[in-house]
């Protein structure tokens, strides 16, 4: 939009100065034409005439540079503006982007205060390497059977950093740590490598754990679960009884194995040996830059069956773009689901 605007401005100088010019060349013709009938006079008429019209056509460009001059400070003026109008843009999209998140924090406030006292008791956990405590999965073995935000102890026997997690300690058994939820939809998923190795968002609303504790929590056998919900209000859920992914130097490359579930076609399998790709790594299987594409972060192949890390798009909208949070195998290419869970705990977890 933007571009298009400076586009036009750009195509608008062009054309005045075209426009200029064209009055510079109206101009001569007229003055050669004037100095014709002149021709028949005496030598010193002819001469007076042919200086007074070198004088005329003298002023007239003096007159033109200085128009040309006034043009181009204006165009410069102009020029100006736009910038500090673009500036004001990008100004104004950090500040609503600083809100959102301020709006989304309190959202999810709202509706965590029993979170946030499992949290409490959480941290009054025991810390020794013997008691490990590394996921909800554990945390379910220790008695704590329901679903929060957990603050998991770092461990420096076991070299893992202090974390805060959402357990799922409901669905099929529980015991689930949450590695990507979308719900609220006000978390722009379309972010680069390094906030997708770190994770990003707020725990209590839409989030993405983060490439390392994803790679970390699946050292051992895993189970990964999808939990879906369409804006008809239905429920799916794909599972997958191996789910694991490489460490960064092989691009957090995926793979998983025995689907089961009711979300249709497997979906996640066309994305099964693909490395992760960002909007500024592009390490798909295809020519086209699918995270440009697709408009978030995930194991691109060329390029979807599946863009769970897509866009958010409200009721409405949810069923014209390619680039939403989609599932083919359920709904196909252009509709944006309403709800994402997706979730891992280990195999030999026993409710
Ligand atoms: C040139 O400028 C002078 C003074 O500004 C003005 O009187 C004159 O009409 C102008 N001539 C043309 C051809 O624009
Ligand atoms: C996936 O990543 C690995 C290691 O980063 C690289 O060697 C391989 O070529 C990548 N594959 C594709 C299809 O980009
Ligand atoms: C994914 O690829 C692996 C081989 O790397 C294979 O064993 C596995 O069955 C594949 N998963 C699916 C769901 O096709
Ligand atoms: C998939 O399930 C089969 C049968 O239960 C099992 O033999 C196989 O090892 C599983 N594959 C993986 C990669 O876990
Ligand atoms: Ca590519």
């Amino acid at each position: 939009m933007l571009r298009r605007t400076i586009f036009r401005f750009f195509s608008l100088g062009v054309s005045l100065a075209l426009l200029s010019f064209a009055q510079v060349g109206t101009q001569q013709a007229r003055v050669s034409r004037r100095r014709t009938p002149a021709a028949g006079g005496a030598n010193l008429l002819k001469h007076i005439s042919c200086c007074e019209d070198v004088k005329e056509l003298t002023v007239q460009m003096a007159n033109l540079t200085s128009m040309l001059a006034e043009l181009s400070k204006k165009q410069e003026a102009d020029w100006i503006n736009v910038v500090m109008q673009m500036m004001e843009l990008e100004n104004g999209h950090q500040q609503h982007e600083g809100r959102i998140t301020e709006v989304e924090g309190k959202y999810s406030e709202i509706h965590s205060r029993l979170e946030i006292m499992q949290l409490q008791a959480a941290q009054t956990l025991p810390q020794t390497s013997a008691d490990a405590i590394y996921d909800c999965s554990s945390l379910y073995s220790r008695t704590y059977k329901i679903s929060g935000v957990y603050k998991l102890p770092s461990d420096e026997f076991m070299g893992t950093p202090e974390l805060e997690v959402l357990c799922d300690m409901e669905t099929n058994g529980g015991g689930w740590t949450v590695i990507q939820r979308r719900k609220v939809g006000l978390t722009s998923f379309n972010r680069d490598w390094k906030q997708y190795k770190d994770g990003f968002g707020n725990i209590r609303g839409d989030f993405w754990l983060g490439n390392e504790h994803i790679f970390r929590l699946t050292r051992q056998p895993t189970v990964l679960r999808i939990d879906m919900e369409d804006w008809e209000g239905q429920t799916r859920y794909a599972e997958y009884n191996f789910f694991t992914i490489s460490n960064e130097m092989n691009s957090y490359k995926l793979f998983i194995a025995n689907y089961s579930g009711n979300a249709g076609r497997d979906s996640l399998r066309y994305h099964n040996n693909t490395n992760f790709s960002t909007k500024n790594r592009d390490n798909d299987k295809c020519v086209d830059d699918c995270a440009q594409f697709r408009k978030g972060g995930y194991w691109y192949n060329c390029c979807t069956d599946s863009n769970l890390n897509g866009v958010f798009y409200r009721y409405g909208d949810h069923n014209k773009n390619t680039d939403g949070i989609t599932w083919y195998g359920w709904h196909g290419s252009h509709y944006s689901l309403k709800r994402v869970e997706m979730k891992i705990r280990p195999q030999n977890f026993t409710p």
